[in-house]
């Protein structure tokens, strides 16, 4: 019988050592809780690193082991491959690339070399797991040479590929030595999936202009092989979000975060440290706003989490000291004795408070300068089961394509987002009701399972479809 695998760079637990013993915490990320349905049900499994490194050989068979109980198959990555592979050519070479910010790109071939050594090393692991007829499904960019990898051993192998990230136009990947290769990598499967259809175009072209392979409608005819590209806007854990909003947990913390905050108008803004989330952008903004409205001086405030994110990178410790000097400015030149501009947290919250944040803000900021997708703003808009609450979206963020009902704008554009910042504060309740409620019905409907869903659907369409063209 065949299996279904799922490959990404870490598994959905994350290892921890603790005196000299290590344990697993599962993630919580959204992504996990949509593929929980499918790597939990029979034969299935997920393969990927497990997050820490491991070198006594005996611990990692234990490892192994346990992981087996919970489905999963882990591939072991050494400090060096962590360093090249990982912070190296995943967040120093693709990460800037993909999402536009070319001065950041490393060009470096130790790099590339070990990009290429552990993308193989991901390929043994699930060789030594899968059957010829297996569905596997890789995602995101650390893994772009994988779906070749396999084809080579397992051509009848159902392999599919979905990008987190923005697909940059082909002015960008043609700056890449590598482009070829990586490009190469991504066609051994027989679908590959964006958020947007922007995405799906960029990376069309890309593989017309580079490796001459031309498609109809979303279609390419690669070696005997089709392969379908197309959007899949990734959705998130509705009900978990408007549950979380309306549940004992959540809203105990609303009321103790509130009777602390006083009665104020709240911004949220939730990131991970990067700079593609144009987290100093958004300080300048409100920083300009507090300026240019004094009478919002002690009525409004912003919680701003950053959550660290690959802080050996060099780019992201400059990063995380030009915010702290930003919100030093702010909260130095405007605060008083009972207010406080900016609450700033560089640390992540559990999951209720999370929620309690989203719940009790008036104002979700989400800017980006790029972003595949954004599932913050849509976690916001579950949030809000009384309805009311405004979201701000960068045109930048794959998910401005569907939320159209929020005040979109250009984050480079700091006047811009000043005045959507005091449209938002002025926003009738009638609105804000309006806006949200027709956001959450397609929010709703299109969740993560459904996403889950449409693209194995879509799989399997595309399997038929070139077993029909084989026998004709
Ligand atoms: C990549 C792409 C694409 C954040 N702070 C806390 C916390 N979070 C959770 C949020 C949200 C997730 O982290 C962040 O997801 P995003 O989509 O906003 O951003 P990336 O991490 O950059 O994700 C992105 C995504 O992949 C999926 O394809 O949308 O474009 O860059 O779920 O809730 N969770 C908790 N505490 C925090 O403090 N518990």
């Amino acid at each position: 019988m065949s299996k279904t695998i799922i490959v990404s760079n870490r598994l959905p637990i994350s290892l921890q050592h603790k005196n000299g013993k290590f344990e697993f915490k599962p993630s919580a990320g959204g992504l996990a809780t949509g593929l929980g349905s499918i790597y939990k049900e029979g034969e299935n499994i997920w393969v990927g690193w497990p997050g820490n490194d491991v070198a006594d050989e005996e611990q990692r068979n234990e490892i192994v082991d346990e992981l087996k109980k919970l489905k999963m198959a882990p591939v072991f990555l050494t400090k060096k491959d962590v360093e090249l592979y990982y912070e190296g050519f995943s967040n120093e070479t693709i990460w800037p690339a993909f999402h536009y910010f070319t001065q950041y790109i490393n060009y470096e071939d130790s790099y590339w070399e070990a990009y290429v050594r552990v993308n193989q090393k991901f390929c043994d692991t699930i060789l030594a797991k899968a059957n010829p007829e297996d569905t596997i499904w890789v995602h995101d960019y650390q893994l772009l040479l994988l779906p070749m990898m396999l084809r080579n051993h397992l051509p009848n192998a159902t392999i599919a590929f979905f990008q987190h990230i923005p697909f940059p136009s082909y002015e960008i990947i043609r700056m890449l030595p590598w482009r070829k290769e990586m490009l190469e990598g991504m066609v051994g499967s027989d679908l590959i999936g964006f958020h947007t259809y922007d995405d799906m175009r960029h990376f069309l072209s890309s593989v017309g202009r580079i490796l001459g392979l031309s498609n109809e409608s979303g279609f390419i005819q690669a070696d005997n092989r089709l392969i379908n590209v197309d959007a899949f806007p990734m959705g998130i854990d509705y009900e978990k979000f408007s549950k979380a909003a309306e549940s004992k947990k959540t809203l105990n913390h609303v009321k103790k975060f509130k009777e602390m905050l006083g009665d104020q108008k709240l911004l949220i803004t939730i990131d991970r440290l990067d700079y593609s989330k144009g987290i100093p952008q958004r300080i300048k903004a409100f920083t300009q706003l507090l300026e240019d409205h004094p009478e919002f001086h002690g009525k409004v405030s912003m919680i701003m989490v950053v959550v660290p994110s690959r802080d050996k990178v060099r780019s992201y410790q400059v990063l995380k000291e030009e915010i702290d000097t930003l919100v030093g400015g702010i909260n130095s030149k405007f605060s008083t004795l009972n207010w406080v501009p900016v609450h700033y947290f560089y640390r992540s919250f559990p999951f209720n408070e999370l929620s309690a944040f989203y719940t009790m803000s008036d104002i979700a900021l989400v800017t980006p300068l790029r972003d595949g997708m954004n599932l913050v703003c849509k976690e916001f808009v579950a949030s809000k089961t009384h309805k009311k609450g405004v979201l701000i979206l960068s045109e930048m963020a794959g998910a401005s394509k569907e939320l159209v009902d929020a005040i979109l704008v250009n984050p480079n554009n700091q006047e811009g987002v000043v005045n959507a910042i005091v449209e938002a504060l002025s926003m009738d309740e009638e609105e804000q009701e309006l806006r949200i409620s027709s956001m959450q019905s397609s929010l709703k409907k299109y969740d993560i399972f459904q996403w889950v869903k449409v693209f194995m659907d879509r799989l399997k369409h595309v399997k038929e479809r070139q077993t029909e063209l084989e026998s004709k």
